[in-house]
């Protein structure tokens, strides 16, 4: 039995029940004494794709919500996440007072000046005897732009801090890096209509049934017949959908898309005017694929030579061939290379900037695309460079600051901020709106890292994270439907979000707290104009001006709602903007000389090989569409506790359990060299011999993983690691 088919056995019933019953799990009817007054069309705070919910009100507060049907995402859908956005917010687990540890080690409840104080003494102290550096922050791509804009401008120009990263790292990084050499700029070419106007359909590393839901049915509205390549080691949800599914062996993709690459440069299948016209370096790429013979793919990948060639001929210039990729790239040690592997074959194609067609990153969290272009993290706000003295003069101007506050480079990234923590050379770290605990890879070293720090401030809207749960000093904050500002989805799209309901307690917006901790730590001079998000987005607006991302000529947040969000770039001069928009339409990208790069790599072995004794590969990935990563949210939800699985599980295939006498259903434990956590097992063909999947919903699963990276983005590579399974003794 799959995950898949375990699922439909467990949350059977409550879909039926739902489908009988629509109005009594909020789903379409009102109760009576809850009749709303008006209603406020707003961005779900989920995932990338970016729905649209209309929220319907009494007395200015939530009632209840359905998906909007005119927006131009969702057009009235919704996965059980967003109908489910506004129950999550009412839990005994919200964070609603601060609490602060004391002598005894207990978190106990204080005043927002207690925790002020404390959180300014203990940083400044830290800085004094260790300098600036010796404080770091983690952020988030799932705060409004503004408040992670706020973050990232309060922490390097106001604080001093020189580093600061996201949990983007852990999700978008590789596809950033992958975007901005071969493009010039991280800059995503398409609309979600693409996925309804593709004759083929390229689905990489994505299981996007589960993870993305309404790109899926956005991929069902295909009047064309598409053609549905999904390339996954493994059976998902969405393979099983697919016209061909390319099975390579776990982290094989590039001798792949390279062996791919060489069929169609050899039978002259490639586009030679858009090569010429658009792009670098191609003589070099294609003399280099020329390694890439067919025995070689096959025996590299165990992809069947009749598979790689009908794959091949699928995507053949003359067609509409979109490619899309996901995590199944990113979270790879190879996975820029990786990106770019697609990126050339849509080059070689002529596959970009034509309906239907693109070399296609979705992202992950609602503001991951936020939070890539002005989080301060990576990149200076508006996508420029840390390294650029125009540039950061720019943003000095633009922000009245002194120039010289303005750090010289982007700082340290996510894993080395960590060893600098393990080296005692930085001794502060305030986490906001993530949850590294459980997110981060290797847990049994992250614990540790995070147990030495003389001072761990967590930003969260529950007091019950992981993290939260070892901090010296826990802030309340708001959530989604809690307050305002914007998100930019993985099409580009800018769109709103509106407090529809006051926040627990004494919980306030991340806004708020950090106007508060400005004042505290006496930089509010800088930032005397950041008064409220709608300021905040005028100032951010700015920072694009003549940027690829210009967004100069969005309105209000009372525009955004009513165009149904508008996507990047929108400059002043250009006018009403469309509806859709794509990059890259006159073929000319943006390096200076206009031209795209073919880059690639050789493909280099796993960081941990399976074998010896521990001779399975663990890949780890979304369980369930009712599940949000370490489920702080989506476990407050009775439905979707229904609509996921109970228990951690592990699938297994039939051939490896025989041989250890597991039968489906059996509790067993998955050990790898780091750590052993409980599972269990379900036996599947969605898996094959020698490889096991776990959902990384469960908190143990980042126990097992193994820590290593991208080189080129630092992105974790969370997909392989080895383990051995065993029956519980
Ligand atoms: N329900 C739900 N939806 C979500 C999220 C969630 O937590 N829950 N999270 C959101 C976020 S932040 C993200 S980043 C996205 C992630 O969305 P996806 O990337 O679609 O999800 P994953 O399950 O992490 O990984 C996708 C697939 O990669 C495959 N894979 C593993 N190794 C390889 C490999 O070597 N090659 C190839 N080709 N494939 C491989 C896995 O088998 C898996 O099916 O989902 C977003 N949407
Ligand atoms: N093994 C394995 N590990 C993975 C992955 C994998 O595929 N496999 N995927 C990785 C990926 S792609 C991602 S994106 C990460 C996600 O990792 P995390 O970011 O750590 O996961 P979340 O559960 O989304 O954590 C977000 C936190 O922010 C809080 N929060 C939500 N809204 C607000 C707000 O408005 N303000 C504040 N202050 N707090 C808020 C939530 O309560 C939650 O605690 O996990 C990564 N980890
Ligand atoms: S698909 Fe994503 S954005 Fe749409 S309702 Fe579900 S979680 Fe929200
Ligand atoms: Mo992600």
């Amino acid at each position: 039995m799959s995950l898949a088919e375990l699922f439909h056995q467990e949350t059977g019933p409550l879909t039926r029940e739902l489908l009988r019953q629509p109005g009594r799990f909020g789903l379409g009817q009102v109760p009576a004494d809850l009749r709303p007054d008006a209603v406020t069309d707003m961005v779900c705070g989920f995932c990338a794709t970016g729905c649209g919910l209309r929220v319907h009100l009494q007395d200015g507060q939530a009632v209840n919500l359905t998906p909007t049907t005119d927006y131009p995402v969702n057009l009235g859908m919704a996965c059980p996440k967003g109908w489910e956005a506004l129950r999550v917010l009412d839990s005994p687990e919200r964070a609603a007072v601060p609490l602060l540890r004391d002598a005894q080690g207990r978190q106990r409840p204080v005043d927002w000046d207690t925790a002020l104080t404390q959180f300014v003494r203990r940083f400044q102290a830290i800085q004094q005897e260790h300098g600036p550096e010796a404080v770091a922050f983690l952020s988030t791509g799932q705060m409004v732009t503004e408040e992670l804009a706020f973050l990232g401008a309060l922490a390097k120009f106001g604080m001093g801090m020189r580093h600061g990263d996201g949990n983007t790292r852990q999700c978008m990084a590789s596809a950033v890096t992958a975007y901005k050499e071969s493009f010039g700029f991280d800059a995503p070419p398409y609309t979600y209509a693409d996925l309804e106007e593709s004759d083929v359909i390229v689905l990489v590393g994505s299981n996007l049934c589960i993870a993305h839901p309404i790109l899926w049915e956005r991929v069902m509205r295909n009047r064309h017949q598409p053609q549905i390549i999904v390339v996954d080691p493994r059976m998902t949800e969405t393979a099983m959908n697919a016209t061909l599914h390319v099975r390579p062996k776990p982290k094989s993709d590039l001798a792949l898309f390279y062996g791919i690459a060489r069929i169609l440069i050899e039978t002259g299948r490639v586009d030679r005017e858009f090569i010429a016209a658009s792009t670098r370096d191609f003589e070099a790429f294609a003399e280099f694929t020329a390694e890439f013979s067919e025995e070689r793919v096959v025996e590299e990948t165990g992809v069947d030579a009749d598979v790689l060639h009908r794959m091949a001929d699928m995507i053949c210039p003359g067609q509409r061939v979109s490619f899309w990729w996901t995590m199944g790239v990113n979270q790879s040690h190879q996975g820029v290379r990786t990106a770019q592997a697609l990126i050339n074959l849509a080059l070689m194609t002529g596959s970009i900037g034509r309906p239907g067609t693109g070399a296609n990153s979705i992202t992950g969290q609602c503001n991951a695309m936020g939070s890539r272009l002005f989080s301060n993290t990576t990149a200076l706000p508006g996508g420029h460079d840390f390294r650029n003295p125009r540039h950061r003069q720019k943003i000095a101007d633009i922000l009245g600051i002194d120039v010289k506050r303005i750090p010289e480079d982007s700082g340290l990234p996510y894993h080395r901020i960590l060893e600098e923590i393990l080296r005692g050379r930085i001794r502060g770290l305030w986490v906001v709106c993530t949850n590294p605990a459980h997110s981060w890879i290797n847990q049994m070293q992250c614990r540790d890292i995070l147990d030495r720090l003389d001072f761990l401030v967590v930003q969260d809207m529950y007091h019950t994270t992981e993290t939260a749960r070892l901090a010296h000093l826990v802030l309340p904050a708001a959530g989604w439907g809690e307050k305002d500002g914007t998100f930019i989805n993985s099409e580009r799209r800018v769109g709103v979000v509106r407090q529809v309901r006051r926040a627990p307690g004494q919980a306030l917006s991340d806004f708020r707290i950090f106007r508060l901790i400005a004042q505290r730590w006496g930089c509010a001079d800088l930032f005397s104009s950041w008064t409220s998000p709608a300021a905040v987005f005028e100032i951010l607006k700015r920072c694009t001006q003549g940027q690829p991302c210009d967004i100069t000529g969005i309105g209000t947040y009372d525009d955004l709602e009513a165009a149904g969000g508008i996507q990047w770039p929108a400059p002043e001069a250009s006018g009403r903007p469309e509806r859709e928009r794509r990059l890259y339409t006159d073929g000319r990208f943006f390096h200076d000389d206009r031209r795209a790069r073919f880059v690639w790599a050789r493909p280099e072995p796993l960081p941990e090989r399976p074998g010896g004794r521990f001779p399975l590969l663990l890949m780890t990935g979304r369980g369930s569409a009712a599940q949000w990563h370490t489920q702080t949210r989506t476990r407050q939800s009775s439905v979707l506790r229904r609509l996921a699985l109970r228990d951690s599980v592990v699938e297994v295939s039939p051939t490896d359990a025989a041989a250890l006498n597991i039968a489906t259903g059996d509790q067993i434990e998955v050990i790898s060299q780091r750590g052993r956590v409980r599972a269990r097992a379900v036996l599947t063909h969605a898996v094959r011999p020698g490889e096991v999947f776990m959902p990384m919903h469960d908190e143990g699963v980042n126990r097992l993983t193994y820590a290593a990276f991208d080189p080129h983005s630092s992105q974790p590579a969370y997909k392989a690691c080895a383990v051995r399974i065993a029956r519980m003794t």
